[in-house]
């Protein structure tokens, strides 16, 4: 989510196209920064634009690098908003998420975010 702010602002200081039609987060599953206790079956990402399915990625690594989950994410079949990513169920640790995404006017951008599973 930092990352992404940062790109938006930079961006915005190259005094480049307008970010509004760039796809941005508006509320991620888990949230960023939680700690949960209950490990959802997906990391679920909805964005304030549609996004091109073929190019936008979701993967979640664990603390050590690995990659934890099997595909790499998918845009939603029903919701073109909606990035998500089948989880198996997770040790307790900090796990980060990271996103790219390609939205329809074909601007890429990306961010990460972490959460915690707790004991
Ligand atoms: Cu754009």
């Amino acid at each position: 989510m930092r990352a992404c702010l940062a790109i938006a602002a930079l961006l915005g200081l190259l005094g480049s196209q307008a970010a509004a039609a760039h796809a941005f987060p508006e509320q991620t599953e888990p949230r960023v920064g939680a700690v949960i206790d209950h490990v959802p079956n997906q990391v679920r990402i909805w964005f304030d634009a549609d996004l091109e399915p073929a190019f936008s990625t979701l993967r979640v690594l664990d603390a050590q690098g690995r990659q934890v989950n099997r595909d790499s994410g998918q845009v939603s079949a029903e919701h073109a908003r909606l990035l998500e990513a089948r989880l198996p169920p997770l040790a307790p640790g900090v796990y980060h998420v990271f996103w790219r995404v390609i939205a329809r006017d074909g601007h890429a951008t990306e961010g990460d975010y972490a959460f915690t599973v707790g004991r």
